[in-house]
């Protein structure tokens, strides 16, 4: 049996025609712990963590999480958050290594993503079409691999406040931010951190520099992977100035889980393309 399996920084929950698992991270507060999986009320994490005052934190998947979804396949492909701020894919390379030594006969391959969200989504749908195709191991493990090169993560946030309190910014990005009306530009950096790509004033005008710095990456119309936190419009706005261009781009957009909505916050965008 073939298995995709990803952590929940991938948004989704399945990966329709293909046997999939998405293993939790957990998003907490001294007081509650919200596992990052199907059941997860994202809207009322979002509305309690506004109201609370004490610091929240998250938190990778455990080794024995990965060790568990390893379970019964033959194959696994796997993907998780960026290596460069999630201790997720460490604890997935540990769990394989351990894994292979009692199952000598399975084959495992962990993507690390050095992105989080859409750009999961972009994988996760070439790996199911490879799969589908017939395409055997190591193929897909090089064709995923430089799948990964050629995507890229841009995304516009509102605030940087959970990043920075748990030190996933620096404080040089942070303190520019919580200003009404001002959003964050960035980008996923090669090494899977953050990179500040400017500050703009107002959702149009962020939105038409989003799209000059995809086209800047080298995008001539490939997929595009949209994930918002509560921002339906804004995602369709970017959706269609895109469009205007790019009329016969591959295009979907979806919402953001609870590992994503909690670092990337009320009102974001992050956009995954095909470069
Ligand atoms: O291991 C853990 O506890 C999870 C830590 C995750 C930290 C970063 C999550 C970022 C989510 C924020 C905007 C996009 C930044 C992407 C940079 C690669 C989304």
């Amino acid at each position: 049996m073939i298995k995709v399996i990803a952590d929940s920084s991938c948004d989704r929950r399945e990966l329709p025609g293909i046997p999939f698992r998405s293993i939790p991270l957990m998003i907490s507060t001294d007081e509650r712990h919200f596992r990052d999986d199907e059941q997860l009320d994202v809207p009322e994490m979002i509305h309690y963590l506004a109201g609370y005052r004490g610091r929240s934190f998250t938190a990778c998947p455990s080794i024995e999480a990965w060790l568990g979804a390893f379970e019964g396949a033959d194959i696994v492909y796997a993907i998780t958050i960026t290596s460069g701020l999630s201790g997720s894919y460490n604890s997935a390379v540990t769990a394989r290594d351990l894994y292979l030594q009692e199952h000598p006969d399975t084959k495992i391959h962990i993507f690390d993503s050095l992105s989080t969200g859409p750009e999961l989504w972009l994988l996760m749908d070439r790996l199911a079409e490879l799969i589908q195709a017939g395409a055997d191991y190591d193929t897909i493990c090089k064709t995923g691999d430089e799948y990964l090169n050629s995507a890229r993560l841009f995304f516009v946030l509102h605030s940087l406040h959970n990043l920075a309190q748990n030190g996933r910014v620096s404080k040089v990005v942070s303190a520019a931010v919580g200003v009404m009306g001002i959003r964050v530009l960035g980008t996923a950096s090669p090494e899977g951190t953050l990179a500040n790509t400017g500050k703009i004033r107002g959702d149009r005008r962020a939105n038409e520099e989003l799209l000059r710095q995809i086209e800047e990456a080298g995008y001539q119309g490939g997929r595009v992977r949209i994930a918002h936190v509560q921002n339906p419009e804004l995602a369709d706005a970017f959706a269609r100035l895109l469009r205007s261009r790019y009329p016969e781009a591959d295009l979907s957009i979806g919402v953001c889980g609870g590992l994503c909505s909690y670092y990337a916050e009320k009102g974001a965008l992050l956009v995954a393309v095909e470069c």
